[in-house]
């Protein structure tokens, strides 16, 4: 496409000048690799943008969108139903950790998380707390782009550019290279340390006036940041302690990016609610779901009087071609093994570590880190130009057919679960070649 027929697209979250002078489009998509509009196939070690979890192209899923397109198109959302919501509600609540039964339909992880925050909110009113306003989240968290999330998000260009207008305060990140460089799996040191640093916001804050802590159990955009090890547990004693709600962005680590369903279930703590999208529908259909605990519920809607209970809803909640995409994805994940596949201790994840541990010692890495199918390279700062070396190691990949993000000075990896050891010999392959030319 020239640069006139560029021209109208405003694009998110993309340098829009670069992109134009040097587009790179995709124009199919299938199992692990993306095909360019240059027929060149490229390796997805992204899954899109940490979505495609079951891989591209599944006609299982095409199929089920197509079928519902044609059966009912649309369904309207407030006062009326149609029935594979509460199908696909059942199903998502049987997969939940705990208690965690309700379902609440969104179209994005954002709309998720402004979801969740304002179930806290009327969770405390309804029990007569409506002081607590106060919402907790973590420095480097990725809480999506409404002004709840960014509040919430500890992402300083997202404050910087659109200030933070819900009550707030934020834990420390838990990265820590000097205690914990080139960790496998759950960094060893500093979990518990880190989590009491919630007891001084509390002090600072009181617990009579905050509703909720929220946090990705492992960090994405910020870096893929898995929580040091007793880190999640003594964030959920702490709540429990003070009559705080626990929220869980699980938008990247649910369905199956941990190793279980829930990242919640893979560190055996159950939060009060959790956000999702993404791999909910193997990104084929724009869908997030929240669920929340059954005393959630119980307090905000069993609690009310006749009439709406919880003033919120998207004209696209459960949509019906979004469930039917959705129902589609959790055949094929329970079909195919894909919650497990990935598991810490599997072969398939061993062999992802060692192939990434490998890359210790190439010029410019200062960190390696990885938890089942996550991964983060990272990278020393160029001079002068922090920030800027997971776009060149991003770009170099790119040319030699692979997909990676870019956070900063780091390179992510959140393959398929599909992947096989083959693919991961090919990545490790270019990450390598990548690294050698661009930082030598
Ligand atoms: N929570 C978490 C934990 C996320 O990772 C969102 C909420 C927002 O989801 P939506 O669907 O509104 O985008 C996300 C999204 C990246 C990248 O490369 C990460 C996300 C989205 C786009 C790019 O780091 N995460």
């Amino acid at each position: 496409m020239n640069t006139t027929e560029l021209a109208a697209h405003w694009m998110p979250f993309t340098p829009n000048k670069a992109f134009k002078a040097n587009p790179r489009m995709l124009v199919g998509a299938q199992g692990m690799y993306w095909t360019t509009d240059e027929q060149r196939q490229v390796l997805d070690m992204t899954a899109g943008l940490w979505c495609c979890n079951a891989g591209h192209g599944h006609p299982h899923i095409a199929e089920a969108i197509a079928r519902q397109a044609q059966t009912l198109d649309y369904a309207p959302c407030f006062g009326f139903g149609h029935p594979l919501s509460f199908e696909l509600s059942e199903r998502l609540a049987q997969l939940a950790p705990g208690n965690l039964n309700k379902v609440f339909y969104t179209n994005s992880g954002s709309e998720s998380v402004e979801t969740a925050l304002k179930m806290a909110l009327a969770y405390h009113q309804a029990q007569g707390n409506g002081g607590k306003q106060i919402f907790i989240g973590r420095e480097r968290g990725y809480h999506g782009v409404n002004f709840g999330g960014i509040s919430v998000g500890g992402l300083t260009n997202n404050h910087k550019a659109f200030g933070q207008w819900i009550p707030n305060d934020h834990l420390s990140h838990t990265q820590d290279l000097e205690l914990n460089a080139f960790s496998r799996g759950l960094p060893l040191y500093g979990g518990e340390e880190k989590a009491n640093e919630l007891e001084k916001l509390i002090k600072r804050h009181d617990a009579s006036r905050i509703a909720a802590v929220i946090i990705e159990p492992i960090s994405g955009a910020g870096g893929v940041l898995p929580p040091p090890i007793g880190y999640l547990k003594r964030i959920r004693e702490i709540c429990d302690r003070h009559g705080i709600l626990l929220i869980f962005d699980e938008v990247i680590c649910g369905f199956g990016r941990t190793g279980n369903v829930f990242a919640s279930q893979t560190f055996d703590v159950i939060p009060d609610i959790i956000t999702t999208a993404k791999g909910l529908t193997n990104g084929a259909a724009p869908m997030g779901a929240v669920l929340a605990g059954d005393h959630i519920y119980e307090a905000v809607v069993e609690g009310a009087g006749a009439g709406v209970e919880l003033f919120h809803g998207y004209t696209y909640s459960a949509h019906p071609l979004a469930c039917a995409a959705a129902m589609a994805t959790l055949d094929i994940y329970e079909q195919e093994g894909l919650y497990h596949r990935g598991a810490e201790k599997g072969e398939l994840a061993r062999y992802f570590e060692q192939g990434l541990h490998s890359l210790k010692g190439l010029p410019g890495v200062v960190d390696i880190r990885n938890y089942s199918l996550l991964a983060a390279v990272e990278f020393e700062p160029l001079n002068g130009k922090p920030g800027a070396t997971g776009g060149l190691i991003q770009t170099a990949a790119w040319e030699q057919g692979m997909m990676l993000r870019s956070l900063g000075d780091a390179i992510a990896m959140s393959p398929p679960l599909i992947i096989e050891k083959s693919h991961i010999d090919d990545a490790i392959g270019i990450l390598e070649l990548s690294i050698r030319q661009q930082l030598s």
